[in-house]
């Protein structure tokens, strides 16, 4: 009898804590009622405890907000009855059926519970790639194979649509892929719904998931006489190839030449990247340093294709090696005002008032806003071997390095400078001197983002 007072107790104080407990958390157990729908109310409030749209804001942010304690929550969907977070304190109701005490019977020890393993809150799958969907379900009313395991899923002001029903198994797994296309990435809410052949249901919380996308998707080799989405060829570039490797040619091997190639379809991201490059200038045979005039990759964060187009035909050669829009010397003809980073490769020394650059040298330096006169860091730098170099340019906040053939060359931070994006652009140019001026395997290192 005394183990009954205790039970009793102990079952009321538990009871108790996790009525408290509830209160804190919202509607988070409301989902868990028998009702196979989420009711609105509910939904409306997980949506503010996790950054969500609700059912009618369509102007709200569909991110998952990891700052919101509340999403500490998201696979920890045990019912009420369940006693606790682990969904394993089942055994803390006494089971014995002969017991006359009215709050223990056989409508009390029912219990069902389903958590959601996978996909992990917030977390992100490159579209094409497959998501796995992992979740469990526990009933003491019926073998776990019995029990209809539905997936749903939504996007932002969309009803939810079945993604994959099944059986669970006999330990109550309920275990799926699915791959998702470019077209698909967008954040989803994924909820599992478990229901017993009797027609007891239990949810858990919705999870929020993102399928991103990587616009340049791995490095672009050039190799194929199709270039793919996006690449412009202008004035003198053409793409050349020794029959095996492919590669972009800014200007050939001939004089008074300028050549662009840019892309006006794939943007990069804003933020911390990394981009690699291989580059070759110079003239066949024996290396000179007689060559000119250079070349650059410039990444415009232009508005649109129409911006993009105007800076292409803006762009000023020789000297300003196909880039330069603005500045005292380049923006003599009509200063551009854009926003831009460029990587130069210059192998010829102009003392022009505007250019100036700083050092007779050959050099590799880090340029903005198409100002060719603006060398915010440079290194003396041996280029015009015509040889194949590999060149990573990584930003990270305001901090570039330069790499060449993976020795640093240039390491160091620029004042106010922040990455910001846009549209990858390759320009070049020859005057009384000339060289080729090649590039190839363009690769962007960027997280994989959920499209706007
Ligand atoms: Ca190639
Ligand atoms: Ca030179
Ligand atoms: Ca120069
Ligand atoms: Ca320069």
């Amino acid at each position: 009898m005394k183990f009954k007072i205790c039970v009793s107790v102990c079952f009321l104080i538990l009871f108790t804590v996790l009525s408290c407990s509830n209160d804190k958390k919202g509607n988070i157990y409301e989902h868990n009622d028998n009702s196979a729908l989420p009711d609105k109310d509910s939904s409306e409030d997980l949506a503010d405890s996790a950054g969500l749209p609700d059912e009618n804001g369509q102007d709200e942010t569909f991110i998952p907000d990891d700052d919101d304690p509340e999403n500490s929550d998201h696979d920890s969907f045990t019912d009420m009855e369940a006693g606790d977070e682990s969904g394993d304190a089942d055994e803390t109701v006494p089971d014995d059926l002969s017991d006359t005490d009215a709050e223990v019977d056989d409508e009390d020890v029912r219990t069902m519970t389903v958590s959601m393993e996978l996909p992990a809150y917030s977390s992100l799958v490159e579209a094409g790639n497959p998501v796995t969907f992992k979740g469990l379900v526990s009933d003491s009313g019926f073998d776990e194979s019995e029990i209809t395991m539905t997936w749903t899923i939504r996007e932002q002001t969309t009803t939810p649509v079945v993604l994959h029903e099944g059986k669970a198994d006999s330990s109550g797994v309920s275990e799926f892929q699915h791959v998702f296309s470019e077209s698909e990435a967008k954040y989803y809410a994924v909820k599992l719904t478990a229901k017993a052949p009797d027609g007891l249901e239990k949810s858990t919380n919705e999870v929020i998931f993102g399928i991103c996308v990587d616009p340049f998707g791995g490095k672009q080799t050039f190799d194929a006489t199709e270039l793919g989405e996006g690449w412009v060829l202008a004035n003198d570039s053409y793409r050349d190839s020794d029959g095996t490797n492919g590669w972009l040619e800014l200007t050939g091997n001939d004089y008074n030449k300028r050549g662009l190639i840019y892309n006006n379809s794939l943007k990069v991201y804003p933020g911390d990247i990394t981009m690699k490059i291989k580059i070759r200038t110079g003239q066949p045979g024996t290396p000179t340093d007689s060559g000119a005039d250079g070349f650059a990759m410039t990444v415009i964060d232009a508005e649109d294709q129409s911006e993009l187009e105007s800076y292409a035909s803006a762009v000023r050669s020789g000297g300003c090696l196909g880039y330069g829009v603005a500045g005292v010397y380049c923006g003599s003809g009509g200063e551009m005002d854009v926003s831009a980073f460029h990587i130069e490769f210059d192998t010829w020394y102009n003392s022009e008032t505007g250019i100036g650059d700083p050092t007779t040298e050959n050099h590799v330096a880090i340029n903005t806003d198409g100002d060719p006169g603006r060398h915010l860091l440079w290194k003396n730098t041996l280029l015009e071997d015509n040889a194949w170099h590999a060149v990573e340019i990584k930003t990270e906040a305001n901090r570039v390095t330069v790499s060449m053939d993976s020795a640093v060359i240039i390491d160091d931070t620029i004042t106010d400078f922040s990455f910001r994006g846009g549209y990858i652009f390759f320009s070049g140019s020859t005057g009384a001197a000339k060289n080729f001026h090649s590039v190839d395997d363009l690769e962007i290192v960027q997280e994989c983002r959920v499209p706007d």
